[in-house]
């Protein structure tokens, strides 16, 4: 059975689809012919990842999920959260890092967890997914791979950030997976 991921971030794209695995079809905003942005205007993850499905929903009339999710520090009071992808004004992870590390400035106390929202929306049914990795927020960055915020983040346990795992490590762990993994579930007893 097919379903719509309602993303264009291809980041999140090619970790749902290691997730998911061979266990549904997910497919991509341009593979179901959906050019264009999705809508963002709200001040929480739950509000925004529900916008983008039910708009998205609305446009294709399959089944659809969204995934709205953050970096949530506690010494930032929770930012950058839902602001994470244009934290420093536009979409640059390296700028936004080195917001958050200058902001994080002579603060001992650096936890933090990543927090992912997915929203699945197909007519008849609406239904919220949450997947949290709590962790620590580096001095500086170490590590080339994954994205956003991924060369500052250590996740609890770990001593190597997001960036210096491989997809599969990452992929182990992550609140995307935590997440998904919730949305497998429900869709396995569903479909
Ligand atoms: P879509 O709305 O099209 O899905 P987006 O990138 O705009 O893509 P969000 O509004 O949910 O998505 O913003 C999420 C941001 O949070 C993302 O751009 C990163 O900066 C950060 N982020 C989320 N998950 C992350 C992860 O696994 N690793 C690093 N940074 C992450």
């Amino acid at each position: 059975k097919k379903i719509c991921f309602a993303t264009n971030n291809a980041h999140k794209l090619e970790e749902v689809r290691e997730i998911i695995g061979n266990r549904f079809e997910i497919v991509s905003l341009k593979e179901a012919g959906f050019d264009g942005e999705l809508p963002e205007t709200h001040e929480t993850l739950e509000e925004n990842s529900q916008e983008k499905a039910a708009y998205l929903f609305e446009k294709l009339q399959i089944p659809v999920f969204s995934d709205d999710s953050g970096l949530e520090i506690v010494a930032l009071n929770g930012r950058p959260g839902v602001h994470s992808a244009h934290y420093a004004g536009d979409r640059d992870a390296q700028k936004n890092m080195a917001k958050v590390l200058d902001e994080m400035e002579g603060f001992t106390s650096r936890g933090a967890q990543f927090r992912a929202v997915i929203t699945y929306v197909d007519g008849a049914k609406e239904l919220q997914f949450e997947g949290v990795v709590p962790g620590t927020i580096a001095m500086e960055q170490y590590g080339e791979d994954g994205f956003g915020y991924d060369p500052i983040f250590f996740p609890e346990g770990a001593d190597v950030t997001f960036a210096q795992m491989t997809a599969e490590q990452k992929n182990e762990i992550s609140h995307r997976k935590r997440a998904v993994e919730k949305l497998a579930q429900f869709l396995n007893s569903y479909l």
